[in-house]
């Protein structure tokens, strides 16, 4: 059975709500109602968890967040680390 790692994402001051709930929701695949409990989590406690995947599957969608992120200069930060 493959490892499978958290994608974690990390609060900050500047990316909207908006951007977090729409990366939830098209990348991460979450419903609209659970993008936003995830995004207001990690709003209020420093950090959440947006999937669960294989490495590579984690990887991709982490460079997918970050290239949208900086096109739209959001300082957004996500990474990666082992389900226990
Ligand atoms: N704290 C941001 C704000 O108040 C919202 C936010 C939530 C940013 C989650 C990043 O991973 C994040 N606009």
């Amino acid at each position: 059975k493959p490892p499978r790692y958290k994608v974690l994402l990390h609060n900050d001051d500047y990316t909207t709500r908006e951007f977090v709930v729409e990366v939830l929701k098209g990348v991460f695949h979450r419903p609209e109602p659970e993008a936003v409990q995830i995004m207001l989590h990690v709003h209020h406690n420093g950090v959440g968890i947006a999937g669960v995947y294989t490495y590579e599957v984690a990887e991709v969608k982490v460079r997918t967040v970050e290239t949208m992120a900086r096109q739209r200069e959001f300082p957004l930060m996500l990474s990666i680390e082992p389900e226990e």
